[in-house]
C-alpha cells in the first residue's frame, strides 16, 4: 500500500494522521481488535471497573421504572443500542420487555463485526423469539443513516459512559447525530460515568492484574500486525491520568526511549523522543448538573436520573425535544 493512496478514515490513514501529529495521537476506537475485544471483556470483570457493575445495579433495580415512559406508549417500538457489546446489561432490559409483551423489535448498532455476530448468537438462545437487526456502523454514520427508522418510537441506548470517549467539545458533536438521528419526543437513555473521588477514577484506569496497559498496548500490536510495524511495545509504558476539574481521565502510551519505528505498509518511519507520549483515549466523567447542561444544550428534556446507591454511574433518561 503507498501512503500516497491510503483510505479516508481508514486504520492506515490515522495511524499515519496520528503519530505525524504534535502531540501523538491515536484513536481509541481502534482499541476493539479481536484481541482488544477480549480485553475490555476482562476489564469490565475488574474488580477496580466499577463502570460496568453500577450500571448493572441500575439497571436490576430501576429497570421498570426507566423503561415505563416508552411502555405507557402502548405503540411497537424500536430499541436501538449505539455500541451494544455484549449487550449483557440490556439484556435486563430484553427480558422484562417480553415479560410484559411488549412488542418492539432490537436494533444493536456496534463498529466490531466480532462483538456483533456474538451478541446475535447469544440473543438467538437466550431470546428466540426476538426480533434483531444488528447495525455495523460508527455512532455518527448510524445515526445519519437511521436504518431503524420505521416510523416507530425509538429508545435510543447509549449506555458504558461510551460519550465519556470523547472530549466535551465532540460529544455535543455526537449529541447534535443523536438529535438528527431522533425523531421528536423519542427517547433516549444516556449512560455516564460521574465525578468521584479521582483515586477510584485512577485506579478503575490502572487496574493490579495490568489488563488494561494490555488493552492500551494492544494498539502496537495491531499497528505491527496490520501495518507491518516493528514496534518494540517492552518501549512503551500505559500512563493513565485523571484531572478532577474538566473529568477528563487520558491514556497514553509513553516511548520510554528515543526511537524510530517503521511501519512497512506505510512506507514510513516516526520518531520519538524519549519520554514522548501516544495519547490514547479520554474517559471523561461528568457531574450530574454538567450533563443537565448537556441536555439542555444538546436539545433534550430531562425526563429523570436514575444513579446506583454510591452515585459513582448515572443512567439519565432524556426526551427529544
Ligand atoms: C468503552 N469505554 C467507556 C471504556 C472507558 O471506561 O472509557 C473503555 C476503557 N478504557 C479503559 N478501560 C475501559
Amino acid at each position: 500500500m503507498s501512503s500516497k493512496n491510503l483510505d479516508f478514515g481508514s486504520f492506515a490513514q490515522d495511524v499515519m494522521l496520528g503519530l505525524s501529529s504534535y502531540p501523538k495521537t491515536l484513536p481509541s476506537k481502534y482499541f476493539y481488535d479481536e484481541k482488544g475485544d477480549k480485553l475490555f471483556q476482562e476489564i469490565m470483570n475488574l474488580p477496580e471497573y466499577y463502570l460496568t457493575r453500577k450500571e448493572f445495579e441500575i439497571f436490576e433495580n430501576q429497570h421498570e421504572e426507566i423503561l415505563r415512559p416508552i411502555l405507557n406508549l402502548g405503540q411497537y417500538f424500536n430499541l436501538v443500542e449505539l455500541g451494544a457489546g455484549d449487550g449483557l446489561k440490556t439484556k435486563i432490559f430484553l427480558q422484562y420487555l417480553i415479560k410484559e409483551k411488549a412488542d418492539f423489535e432490537y436494533f444493536p448498532i456496534d463498529f466490531s463485526a466480532t462483538v456483533l455476530e456474538e451478541l446475535k448468537l447469544t440473543l438467538k438462545t437466550e431470546f428466540p423469539g426476538l426480533t434483531v437487526s444488528t447495525i455495523k456502523d460508527t455512532y455518527r454514520g448510524s445515526l445519519i443513516k437511521r436504518d431503524w427508522d420505521n416510523g416507530r418510537p425509538n429508545l435510543i441506548l447509549f449506555l458504558g459512559s461510551n460519550l465519556g470517549n470523547f472530549s466535551l467539545e465532540e460529544a455535543y458533536d455526537i449529541l447534535n447525530h443523536l438529535r438528527i438521528g431522533a425523531n421528536h419526543q423519542d427517547f433516549v437513555l444516556l449512560g455516564l460515568d460521574l465525578k468521584k473521588n479521582p483515586q477510584t477514577i485512577l485506579d478503575a484506569y490502572h487496574d493490579s492484574k495490568g489488563v488494561t496497559k494490555a488493552f492500551n498496548l494492544n494498539l502496537l500490536d495491531r499497528i505491527n500486525r496490520e501495518l507491518d510495524g516493528d514496534i518494540n511495545r517492552e518501549n512503551f509504558i500505559h500512563w493513565p491520568t485523571y484531572e478532577p476539574v474538566s473529568g477528563e481521565c487520558r491514556s497514553y502510551l509513553v516511548s520510554m526511549v528515543e526511537q524510530t519505528i517503521n511501519l512497512k505498509a506505510l512506507d514510513q518511519s516516526f520518531h520519538f523522543d524519549a519520554f514522548e507520549p501516544i495519547f490514547t483515549e479520554i474517559s471523561k466523567k461528568y457531574s450530574l448538573s454538567e450533563i443537565d447542561d448537556l441536555a439542555v444544550k444538546g436539545g433534550f428534556r430531562t425526563v429523570k436520573s436514575f444513579t446506583d446507591k454510591e452515585n459513582y454511574f448515572a443512567n439519565i433518561l432524556w426526551q427529544r425535544l
